[in-house]
């Protein structure tokens, strides 16, 4: 690697979450200096902070783990098949202690911008602590749900009592005994977290706006023998994930679900329901494509919630009746439903009666005051681009991400953007992203920027970045199959429908995970067909 002699370092990452820890680890394995930036005191990202009581990953274990390293693979022990966040937070603990990767990275320090010097090719980065570091390459690994949205209900902060945000749950544990505690919003970290605090909760209030369609994990402690089956056959697992559409060795029926008679879609359905989780959505290839298809699926797991909450007129409001089942991520739950069997909780239905205000001691609704000790916020994420808007971007001639991207993320390949060099986003809009194994999909990203960088020093250049013709035709492929979806007619994070005021753009790629690391590999082919590569100050573009 040829070195950059006025530059502090080669490379910054930005996160010390699964793909900023495996971007150190690739980056230095290449012979490159390294130096990372994390906001929190720890490693893990998401899973650092995420630490609210039930919270889980909806991918089994066995395949949200790296697989760079098979020893690794062959060493560690997943215990259930679905993982606690803590389980998941010792794994990313355990290899970042494995290959010292936290030797790479500054705790407790926000990078507040990054700026490109055209003349000398590189990124100057800066922190909340007065710190600056040169880099020829910026990893952008800040995560996609990572900046929380505490929503600006009027007196959010006059509440007295205790109030937390479910992705910015405190360390130090959170007792419920003998409380009367607000729950807003039912995504995901609603409905994992509701069951277990209403478990110990004096009361529990359920501030619904929108339902949710959710699914029971099925989740179980893996077994000696699942373990060495799993251990024994993991290349193979691994390469079927990787010819998937998600990420996860999963494929749909052969057939869609249009073209099974009412049996068989029965059958079907049922095996997946016994599966468990947000795969459901994945069951029929025509799903989330075609309404009537999806009709048949929402009929389906409506019959269910209904079996599971013996009061009708709740199980109608926790129905969902604004979205195709699968356009919002679909909850992998446990117990969820059935929690609202029980006395101490209350579903309050904001579709009916909103919140007015957050006061010093409740939540008062269009309906009447909810005497609360706690709040809990499961209100969600500025999902996507919320991290990177977060700082302050600037790329050639003083231009920002914020304002180029202002009416939606404009990628390539979702790894780069036009006028910000030598910049790569990790695993982020214009990628599969959340719509796939993040795991697999960070390795995948962090492989390729590795073999594009050898690509620049067998050539000794200065600088990649995408055309913009590049990133034009990219957000038009990305929005056309959008378009060919049902997901871009619900009002999702990943439209980003749930932030007043941001674009309504579908930001991931969902031509599948698959298909997205054969495009990847075809450009790279080409010689990195797309994008302009600079080479002492001549622009080479393939
Ligand atoms: P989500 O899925 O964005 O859920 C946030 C919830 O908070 C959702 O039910 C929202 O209702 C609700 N919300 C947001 N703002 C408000 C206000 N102002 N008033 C009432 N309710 C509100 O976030 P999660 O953390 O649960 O999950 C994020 C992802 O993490 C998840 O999909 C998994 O992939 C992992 P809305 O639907 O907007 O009406």
């Amino acid at each position: 690697i040829p070195e950059t002699p006025s530059s502090d370092v080669d490379a910054v990452v930005i996160g010390a979450g699964i793909s900023g820890l495996y971007a150190v680890y690739k980056l230095r394995k290449r012979g490159m200096t390294v130096h990372g930036f994390e906001s929190a005191a720890g490693v893990g990202g998401t899973w650092f902070h995420n630490r609210y009581p039930g919270a889980r990953c909806d991918v089994e274990s066995i395949d949200y783990s790296y697989s760079f390293d098979e020893d690794l693979q062959q060493e560690w022990t997943w215990s259930e098949r679905f993982a606690t966040q803590e389980e998941i937070l010792a794994y990313l603990e355990h290899v970042a202690d494995r290959h010292n990767l936290r030797s790479a990275f500054e705790f407790l320090t926000r990078v507040v911008s990054t700026v490109y010097d055209e003349e000398s090719a590189l990124w100057t980065v800066t922190t909340d602590t007065g710190r600056s570091v040169t880099a020829r390459f910026c990893i952008m690994a800040t995560g996609v749900l990572s900046a929380t949205n505490r929503p600006d209900i009027p007196g959010r902060d006059t509440f007295a009592g205790e109030s937390y945000h479910t992705g910015e749950w405190p360390h130090e544990p959170v007792e419920f005994a003998g409380k009367r505690v607000g729950v807003i919003g039912t995504g995901s970290s609603g409905i994992q977290s509701i069951p277990v605090i209403a478990k110990d909760a004096d009361h529990v209030f359920v501030f619904q706006r929108s339902p949710n369609y959710s699914i029971p994990a099925g989740n179980r402690p893996l077994t000696a023998e699942q373990i060495a089956e799993v251990k024994a056959t993991y290349p193979e697992r691994r390469r079927l994930a990787r010819m998937s559409g998600g990420g996860t060795p999963f494929t749909p029926y052969p057939k869609g679900a249009m073209e099974v008679d009412e049996a068989e879609r029965r059958r079907v359905y049922d095996e997946w329901w016994q599966r468990g989780g947000y795969l459901f959505a994945k069951a029929f290839p025509d799903q989330t494509t075609n309404l009537r298809a999806n009709d048949t699926a929402r009929e389906y797991v409506e019959s269910k919630i209904r079996e599971m909450v013996k009061d009708p007129e709740i199980a109608n409001q926790l129905i969902p009746n604004d979205h195709p089942i699968g356009t919002k991520r679909i909850v992998t739950d446990d117990g969820y439903f059935e929690t609202f069997n029980r006395d101490n909780v209350t579903l309050v239905n904001l579709r009916t009666t909103p919140i007015v205000e957050i006061t010093e001691d409740g939540v008062r609704t269009s309906g009447q005051h909810y005497a609360l000790d706690m709040i809990v916020f499961a209100t969600g994420f500025d999902a996507m681009t919320g991290a990177l808007a977060r700082i302050d971007i600037r790329g050639r001639g003083g231009r920002t991400l914020r304002e180029e991207w202002s009416a939606g993320p404009r990628t390539y390949l979702g790894l780069a953007s036009h006028g910000f060099p030598n910049m790569f986003f990790m695993v982020g809009a214009g990628s599969p992203s959340v719509l796939a194994n993040m795991v697999l999909m960070a390795e995948q990203q962090v492989d390729w920027i590795s073999d594009c960088l050898d690509h620049l020093d067998e050539h000794d250049a200065a600088s990649i970045e995408p055309t913009e013709r590049a990133v034009e035709e990219w957000v038009a492929e990305c929005n056309e199959k959008a378009a060919g979806t049902l997901f871009p007619s619900a009002n999702s994070w990943y439209m980003g429908a749930n932030i007043p005021g941001k674009p309504r753009v579908f930001m991931p790629y969902i031509g599948g995970f698959a298909n997205y690391g054969t495009i990847c590999a075809e450009i790279a082919a080409a010689g990195y067909k797309g994008f302009e590569i600079a080479q002492r100050g001549a622009i080479e573009t393939p």
